[in-house]
C-alpha cells in the first residue's frame, strides 16, 4: 500500500500504477507512451468508469523537473484518489477520462535520489561535455528557445540543441496530439511558489479566453483555501513569474489545441524545492481539492 508520508522512487511508483491495473481493471490502464534517453518506461495511468471513449478528459503530469519531488507525489495522490477512494470521488470519474503521468522525466528523477538532491533538467548527453541534461520546460516547439532559456548546455535553462530534441518531450507531445480532442484541460505539476500559470509563457501578450483560465484558477485557489492551504498566485506565467519559452503548457495550448492549460508550482514552504517527506500529506490533500474544481469543471461545461 501506499502512504503521503514518504517520496518513492521511480520503480515503485510504476509497480504502484502496475497493482492499481491488476486491483481495478474496470477504471485502470497503463499504457506506455515511449522510452526515455536512459530507458525507462513512460507510464501514463488512464482512469476510466466506462464511456464511449468520447468523454472530456484531463490530462496531468508531474516531474518534468527532477527535484521537484512534490510534483510527482502530487500526480499519485490524484491516482490514488480516484482510484482506491473511487466511492467518495465517484463524481470525478463518471464523466470525464483521466490521463495521468507521474513522472515526466524518470532518469532526471532517479538521478535527484540517487546523485544530486537539487538536479532539474534530464541527463542526456550535451554537446559539452562535463554538462548533462535539458531543460524539459524549455524543449517544446511552440516558440521554441525565444526567451528565457538558454543556448549553453552548462545551464539550468538549456533549451536542448532543437525543439522536441529530449525523448521525454516528443513522447508526451505525441500522447497529447494523438488524443487532443478529448483532453480538455492540461495540469502540468512543478514546485514551487504557490502559482497558479496559464499561457503565455513566451510573450506578455494574454490569450483571449484568459478571463476563463484566471476565473476557473481562482476557483481552484479558493479550494485550496478552504482545505487549509494558502490562496495561489494567479496569472499569465510571463506576467506574475517570468517569461520562458518552450514550456508544455504554452505547447498544450498553442499547438494541441487544449484551451484549459496550467502549470501548478506547488507549495510555498521555506523549503523549497526540498519539501520534508512530513509535509506532503498536507500538501497534496489540499491541492486534491484544487483538483475537483478542475475536474468538475470540465464535466460541467464539455
Ligand atoms: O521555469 C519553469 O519551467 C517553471 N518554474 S520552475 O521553478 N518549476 O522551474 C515555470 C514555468 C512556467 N511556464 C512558462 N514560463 N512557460
Ligand atoms: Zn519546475
Amino acid at each position: 500500500a501506499i502512504s503521503f508520508d514518504q517520496y518513492y522512487r521511480y520503480d515503485e511508483i510504476n509497480s504502484y500504477l502496475e497493482e492499481l491495473a491488476a486491483k481495478y481493471p474496470n477504471l485502470v490502464t497503463l499504457e506506455s507512451i515511449g522510452k526515455s534517453y536512459e530507458g525507462r518506461d513512460m507510464v501514463v495511468i488512464k482512469i476510466s468508469s466506462g464511456g464511449s471513449g468520447t468523454r472530456p478528459a484531463i490530462l496531468i503530469d508531474g516531474g518534468i523537473h527532477a527535484r521537484e519531488w512534490i510534483a510527482p507525489a502530487t500526480a499519485l495522490y490524484v491516482i490514488n484518489q480516484l482510484v482506491e477512494n473511487n466511492a467518495a470521488n465517484s463524481a470525478l470519474t463518471d464523466a470525464v477520462d483521466w490521463y495521468i503521468l507521474p513522472v515526466l522525466n524518470p532518469d532526471g528523477y532517479e538521478y535527484s535520489h540517487t546523485e544530486d538532491r537539487m538536479w532539474r533538467k534530464t541527463v542526456s548527453v550535451t554537446p559539452i561535455s562535463g554538462c548533462p541534461g535539458v531543460d524539459g520546460n524549455r524543449n517544446f516547439g511552440f516558440h521554441w528557445n525565444e526567451v528565457g532559456a538558454s543556448d549553453y548546455p552548462c545551464y539550468e535553462d538549456y533549451a536542448g540543441e532543437v525543439a522536441f530534441f529530449e525523448i521525454e518531450a516528443p513522447n508526451l507531445r505525441d500522447f497529447a496530439l494523438a488524443n487532443k480532442e478529448q483532453i480538455k484541460l492540461y495540469l502540468t505539476f512543478h514546485s514551487y511558489g504557490g502559482y497558479l500559470l496559464y499561457p503565455w509563457g513566451y510573450t506578455s501578450e494574454l490569450p483571449p479566453d484568459w478571463h476563463t483560465l484566471q476565473e476557473l484558477a481562482a476557483d481552484a485557489s479558493l479550494a485550496h483555501v478552504n482545505a487549509g492551504g494558502d490562496p495561489f498566485i494567479i496569472g499569465s506565467s510571463t506576467n506574475v513569474l517570468y517569461a520562458a519559452a518552450g514550456g508544455s503548457e504554452d505547447y498544450m495550448k498553442g499547438v494541441a489545441g487544449i484551451e484549459l492549460s496550467y502549470t501548478a508550482e506547488l507549495t510555498n514552504t521555506y523549503y523549497g524545492f526540498r519539501l520534508p517527506a512530513e509535509l506532503i500529506n498536507e500538501t497534496v490533500t489540499r491541492f486534491f481539492e484544487s483538483v475537483r474544481v478542475f475536474g468538475s469543471y470540465v464535466k460541467e461545461n464539455f
